[in-house]
């Protein structure tokens, strides 16, 4: 036997179990000791019945990610292989199921006759989360244990079943208290005693021939998921393999299947996908944080500030059950955010996301004040004043004095210097900065900016606690704008320049959309407002270099009194109490006007020039906030272009997307657009040109 898979014997059942940590993952060694042990146990004869289980905090978290793609060793056997053969076992076999049952794991669960779990277990089938279908006969089995409709719905979102629905559904067959795999060797021996039957799922067809054909339900499915998945590669081929489960005898169903898994296996959208997958859980991971840096315990919070992106602050605590409190210079203020904030929460109890009581927990957990004496005790503060440098120091002098000595301060900023605001206070090593993403209640980035004197701890604190509060926390460096901002100034200055060129709003936006944004940088403008941006521009004039190319299309759009949805029109229109942008001749004529007043003759621009005029830069800017250290690795950057934009996850993220493009395109196209254009933002990074030259990417870094 394999260290991966242990066997014991219990009352004549023989005890499989998985183990392999951290997630039991079936990896080339546990498929081959699994294997093994179910030769061994199936021939001995003393073995009656079989229990397969997992050690350690889970049954298994299915295939090994890391191996995809890889060659087994010779003679490894392929994952359906080893569940056929269980399932075709005239001896009874139980799988024991604790903690999690996912992917492969919850594949290998199908294949057992009986299936029990411990209370607080969770399985799913997440393969559609990295861009394949459960490969080893997930997408025939569940259909034909729980019916099409629900198996369309566990398969095509991957999400998490906890035990009781999954009971419900027809997943388990029992969820035990206490031990689990006495509780299977139990039910291992009701089998074997012949008082419960063998129930094999492939043979089952009751369920599925509900749903034969019968070509109305998958239309309606598809339908219905085609905006959520709008992109996306594996949710429609999940569709495809549910469909042929329905139609197909099992092993039709199942040779379905493994073309379609071993196809988007392939595909960059996989690759992307797992890119995402490991990027995620690279994040928390910060070269000169040791994993065992001791944390400040955080109990209580407080917030400064309840205006929009406050009281959004604030609600991420009270959602973690982390009692806050609010302040505000006036109670007339206070009154305003929470009566935003009690708006937030009652929209999500209209659309049944929240219960009314789950409503008022909430709300009990938020309190305010007027004074920053009743902040003394908060274990972490977060300033959301205005942004503005003068008032943040002053309200840090303020924090300093009135919150206990060991408390973090963080500020929540998208620009200012965090260093600059430190040094007013008497713990520079307890500041730092947390860019919340607006509406930051549901915004999943926080760029946790670095100061040069935060500590070890500080940072270490503050990266655990945005997981607490629900966020994907990215550790960043000081540079105007971080690492999202920065890099997005970037992209919408091109293309503002493209409009001056030849290009309209519309197009642009398309163009964008279809690459799999959200939404364009205009129609993102007139969500966000267009006359804070606008207000600021007026206030640099007088600073800008002169050298450098402005382009003052959108500050003409803003004179016209038009700053996006809240007026009802900015680069599109918008039809009252609508969110659709309609392209508006007024812009276009606009547009033209400002081209010819700058002497551009308008050409006909087509949409990969756009993409690239947009994208490049993009990444472009990204090579040099990795060569300046402000971000840790190429593939933090992909978070926060993830969780912070929408950048589409089946791209990867911008790094990786430019990896796939190939380095030395982007580089050669970067020089192209400089020699063309002559723009310091377009001057191709060093590390570009680097990795360019050495036929290397991000990921080779
Ligand atoms: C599949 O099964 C295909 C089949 O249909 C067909 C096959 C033919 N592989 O998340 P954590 C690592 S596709 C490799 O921080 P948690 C993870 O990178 C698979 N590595 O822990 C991390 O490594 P490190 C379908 C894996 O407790 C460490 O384990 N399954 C895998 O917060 C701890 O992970 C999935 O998609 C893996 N499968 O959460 C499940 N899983 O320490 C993916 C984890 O070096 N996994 N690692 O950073 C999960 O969702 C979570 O890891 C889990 C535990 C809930 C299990």
């Amino acid at each position: 036997m394999s260290d991966a898979v242990t066997v014991s014997t219990r009352d004549g059942v023989a005890v499989i179990r998985l183990d392999s940590p951290p997630v039991n993952g079936l990896g080339f060694a546990v498929r081959n000791g699994l294997h093994a042990a179910l030769e061994s146990v199936l021939s001995d004869d003393a073995v009656r019945a079989l229990v397969v289980t997992g050690g350690g905090k889970m049954f298994c978290g299915g295939a090994d990610i890391r191996e995809f793609g890889q060659a087994p060793p010779p003679g490894t056997p392929h994952l359906p292989t080893v569940i056929d053969a269980i399932e075709a076992s005239t001896k009874p076999v139980v799988a024991a199921i604790h903690g999690f049952a996912l992917g492969g794991g919850l594949e290998l669960a199908l294949g057992c006759h009986l299936r029990v779990a411990a209370t607080g277990t969770r399985v799913a089938l997440p393969e559609v989360t990295l861009g394949i279908v459960p490969g080893a006969g997930g997408t025939q089995r569940l259909p034909r244990l729980i019916g099409v409709p629900a198996a369309l719905d566990v398969i095509v979102t991957g999400k998490m079943v906890p035990a009781a629905d999954a009971q419900a559904l027809g997943i388990l067959d029992a969820v035990v208290d206490g031990d689990v795999v006495e509780a299977a060797v139990r039910e291992a021996r009701r089998m074997i005693e012949g008082e419960v039957p063998i129930r094999r799922t492939s043979a089952l067809d009751d369920r599925v021939s509900e749903s034969r054909n019968a070509p109305e339900i998958f239309a309606a499915f598809r339908k219905k998921m085609a905006r959520r998945a709008r992109g996306f590669e594996a949710p429609f081929a999940c569709v495809e393999c549910v469909e042929a489960a329905a139609n197909l005898p099992f092993a039709e169903g199942v040779a379905k299947e493994r073309e379609t898994f071993t196809k988007l296996l392939a595909s960059d959208q996989s690759k992307a996908q797992r890119h995402a997958f490991f990027a995620e859980r690279l994040v928390s991971k910060i070269a000169d944080v040791p994993k065992d840096t001791p944390l400040l315990p955080i109990k209580t919070a407080a917030v400064i500030g309840c205006g929009t992106m406050g009281g959004g602050i604030a609600m991420n605590f009270a959602n973690a059950g982390i009692p806050v409190k609010v302040f505000e210079v006036s109670q007339d203020a206070l009154d305003k955010g929470v009566g935003l904030i009690t708006k937030n929460y009652a929209a999500t109890v209209t659309k049944g996301r929240l219960s009314q009581a789950q409503m008022d927990t909430r709300l009990g957990l938020i309190s305010t004040t007027v004074s920053y004496d009743d902040v003394a005790d908060a274990d972490i503060v977060i300033e959301a004043v205005f942004e503005d440098m003068d008032l943040k120091k002053e309200v840090f002098a303020q924090l300093d004095t009135a919150c206990k000595p060991d408390a973090i301060l963080a500020t929540n900023t998208s620009t200012l210097d965090v260093d600059e605001i430190a040094s007013t206070t008497r713990r520079p090593d307890k500041v730092i900065g947390t860019h919340f993403f607006s509406p930051a209640n549901v915004m999943k980035l926080m760029e946790n900016v670095r100061g040069a004197e935060s500590s070890a701890q500080t940072i270490a604190t503050i990266m655990k606690l945005s997981k607490r509060i629900g966020k994907v926390g990215v550790l960043v460096g000081i540079c105007d704008g971080f690492v999202g901002n920065r890099m997005l100034y970037a992209y919408r200055r091109q293309a503002d320049f493209l409009l001056e060129e030849g290009a309209l709003p519309h197009q642009i936006d398309k163009v964008i959309y279809d690459f799999g944004m959200p939404m364009g940088p205009y129609a993102m403008g007139d969500l966000a407002g267009l006359d804070v941006g606008w207000r600021i521009r007026q206030r640099q004039a007088a600073t800008r270099p002169a050298h450098l190319r402005y382009s003052a299309v959108a500050d003409r759009v803003c004179e016209l009194g038009r700053f996006g949805q809240k007026t009802d029109a900015g680069w599109f229109r918008y039809e009252p109490g609508s969110r659709t942008p309609i392209p508006d001749p007024v812009v276009n004529e606009l547009v033209l006007k400002v081209s010819a007043e700058n002497g551009f003759a308008r050409r006909e621009i087509g949409d990969q020039e756009i993409l690239e005029r947009c994208m490049y830069p993009l990444v472009n800017e990204g090579a040099k906030i990795l060569e300046e250290g402000l971000a840790q690795r190429a593939s933090d950057i992909d978070v926060v272009w993830m969780y912070g934009y929408g950048f589409p996850r089946y791209r990867g993220g911008p790094m990786f997307w430019a990896d796939l493009v190939g380095i030395k395109t982007i580089y050669e196209a970067m020089r192209r657009l400089h020699d063309a254009h002559g723009d310091y933002w377009l001057e191709p990074a060093p590390l570009l040109k680097r990795l360019a030259e050495q036929g290397k990417g991000f990921g080779d870094l």
